[in-house]
């Protein structure tokens, strides 16, 4: 994807956002957009602190920033309640009947929450969370189906001050375990299942799993989404309860206390290049400012739109523009539990002319998916609702963005092409809907306040044109603050390669107009499906196996996926390959870390490619199953043997 990229980076059209946009955007022109950002850069602090006015505070701040290098405190002395500018707020400012959340379910069903009943909602749980001892800074787990309930629960551990961490309901119970010894936690807010593809996620059952190995949870919290007919659950006694239960005992009033603007919002793990998943901690202040102000300028939300955006809250996307941007916003969002193929390819169309969806957000994998399902799905729907739309989660290859600017913009809505991650917390480097030019494959310009640039290995900013490593040489409001517990993991893998600066661990260039083209990871992180996986998680997956000696995992080009997963195992002595192995392992990996981490290719290899001191040659290998042959320096390998055993099996 990455040679296509190049192919159409200085030929391809630019697109300019059409008048009947602009005319009612927020910034319209691109000398408003460029006196801004010059105003951000030059003072970070009144750039921030105008847009976190716009939230609700128990106590102002008295210093916008304190950074020392790498801790960054913002809005310090500051005191909010993070739910109050989500949720209360909008009931005296004229929103209090108006929808926040439209939800539909898989199998059809829907259901609107206004921010009045949100509040209630939220309101009652906190009280259950309390009734349950639950005191600020405790972590609570949260694993549940994209129901309303999963950004209730997540709004009623910021009420309370409970640090938040949702794990996606595509991993497995190990994946559940793991996370839970790294932030000790001590509930766990879960579902009895949830919907997808026509069947039934058993969640309540992977949690009773994954509780068998992590034994001291004192209180798990079911919510019923199907029921008993269709998923039974085992309730156990003094440490199981029912969501509705609680909820009934509850009082709907709960007054917000304010926290400090540092106090811990959520950890959400992402992966990294080792085995263990860091925990990414986000507080408060900061966090909610960075998602509202690139909601208001980069979605341009407005009172009238309606708002869809398909990720899973699982995911760093679903918590910033799901829960966090959206509701500081004030805006009606509509949330869809289940697969985007059922019954068929065109449920995401149908969904958006049934609510009159007005901005889309939603990941280039995704795109590549309907392409291929054909364009008769989105030509069956009535789609001129729409008046923008998104992507992210990995670099959108031109066909791609053509055909969604196409056929489901209809040529006349701009696309945000909009890069970050995890550890950003919100939108970095991306158009503004009114005024930036877009070309496909480029998130074209940092965000206010975003000082992005790119440098070479001797911290020099490399030249139009020139590959390098992307990095944000100024704290940001929704920036990391740590790796929960791991102080030292946060140094080494951020701030380490020029001082005082955060690498982002991706590759890439700037044009001659200063657009950023991201040229994809620098570290052994693969990006599936728009979702990140460390090699060494896979490969720890596959040793865990008994027949398993040893591994190797690298990515590979994916038409759909982007990259999709390819091991590399060396058998223990005695053990026979055999296809009915290969597929073993691949749902012994699904088993242990989840669907998405199930290796797409499984080579069975007599030794692995290694350096004289015993290091596996990851490069070697992503060079074979990339082009099938090797060309560049082979000098360090120990037996070059390997190798060519290796091209014989990827050829047959
Ligand atoms: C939001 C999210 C982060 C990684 C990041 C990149 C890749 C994300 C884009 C992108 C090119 C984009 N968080 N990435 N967005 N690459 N263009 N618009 O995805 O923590 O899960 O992943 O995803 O490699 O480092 S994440």
């Amino acid at each position: 994807m990455s040679s296509e990229n190049s192919k159409n980076f200085s030929e391809e059209s630019i697109f300019k956002p059409a008048k009947a946009f602009s005319k009612n955007a927020r910034i319209s022109s691109m000398a408003q957009y460029k006196r801004m950002y010059q105003e951000s850069i030059d003072k970070p602090g009144v750039f921030w602190a105008k847009e976190a006015k716009e939230l609700s505070w128990q106590k102002k701040w008295t210093k916008a920033l304190d950074w020392k290098a790498p801790y960054a405190k913002w809005f310090v002395g500051g005191k909010l309640n993070v739910c109050e500018s989500c949720v209360d707020q909008h009931l005296t400012n004229g929103r209090a009947n108006k929808a926040a959340i439209i939800w539909e379910g898989e199998p059809g069903e829907s259901r609107t929450l206004t921010y009045r009943q949100l509040h209630r909602e939220v309101c009652q749980f906190a009280n259950v969370l309390l009734a349950q001892g639950i005191k600020p800074k405790d972590r609570v787990m949260i694993y549940m189906p994209m129901t309303p309930e999963a950004v209730i629960a997540m709004l009623a551990c910021a009420r309370i001050g409970a640090v938040h961490s949702v794990i996606f309901g595509g991993f497995s119970a190990d994946s559940i375990v793991d996370r839970l010894e790294d932030c000790q936690a001590k509930a766990i807010i879960t579902s009895d299942g949830g919907y997808r593809r026509g069947g039934v996620v058993p969640l309540k059952a992977n949690v009773d799993e994954a509780l068998k190995k992590y034994k001291s949870l004192e209180t798990v919290i079911v919510h019923q989404r199907i029921g008993s007919a269709s998923c039974p659950v085992k309730m156990k006694r003094g440490r199981d309860l029912w969501w509705h239960e609680e909820a009934a005992k509850a009082s709907p009033q709960h007054e917000a206390k304010a926290f400090d603007s540092e106090h811990p919002l959520f950890i959400l793990y992402t992966s990294g290049s080792t085995g263990k998943p860091k925990g990414i901690l986000h507080t408060c202040g900061g966090y909610l400012t960075g998602t509202y102000a690139t909601c208001k300028y980069i979605f341009d939300m407005q009172d009238d739109d309606v708002y869809w955006c398909t990720a899973d809250v699982g995911w760093i996307t679903g918590h910033s523009y799901i829960t966090y941007g959206p509701l500081a916003n004030g805006v009606t969002q509509v949330m869809y539990e289940g697969a985007p193929n059922f019954p068929d390819f065109g449920r995401f169309w149908d969904i958006v002319e049934k609510y009159q969806v007005s901005i889309f957000y939603t990941a280039p994998t995704a795109i590549r998916a309907f392409i291929k399902a054909g364009d008769q799905f989105p030509e069956a729907r009535d789609l001129s609702s729409l008046r923008l739309l998104g992507t992210v989660g990995e670099p959108i290859n031109p066909e791609a963005w053509r055909w969604y600017h196409e056929k489901i913009g209809g040529e006349r809505c701009p696309i945000v092409d909009t890069w970050w991650q995890t550890e950003t917390g919100a939108i970095m480097i991306s158009p503004l809907p009114g005024c930036t030019p877009t070309q496909p494959g480029t998130a074209t310009l940092p965000f206010f306040g975003v000082d992005a640039a790119i440098l070479d290995e001797t911290g020099q900013e490399c030249k139009a044109n020139e590959g390098g490593k992307l990095v944000i040489r100024k704290p940001w409001p929704s920036m990391l603050r740590t790796i929960y517990g791991d102080k030292k993991r946060y140094r080494d893998t951020y701030w380490n390669d020029y001082p005082g600066i955060y690498t982002a661990g991706d590759g890439a260039r700037t044009d001659k107009k200063g657009n950023f083209w991201i040229t994809g990871r620098l570290d052994d992180v693969l990006n599936v499906s728009g979702h990140r996986l460390g090699t060494a998680e896979v490969e720890s997956a596959l040793v865990g196996h008994k027949v398993v000696a040893e591994s190797a995992v690298v990515g590979c080009p994916h038409e759909i996926k982007g990259q999709g997963v390819v091991a590399f195992v060396t058998l223990k002595a005695g053990i026979k390959t055999s296809d009915a192995l290969a597929k073993e392992l691949r749902n012994h990996v699904g088993k242990v870390i989840g669907a998405i981490a199930k290796p797409d290719e499984i080579y069975f290899a007599p030794a692995l490619p290694k350096t004289r001191s015993g290091k596996i040659m990851r490069r070697l290998l992503k060079e074979l199953v990339e082009k099938g042959t090797i060309s560049g320096n082979v000098t360090t390998l120990e037996d070059a043997q390997v190798i060519t055993d290796l091209q014989r099996q990827i050829k047959k």
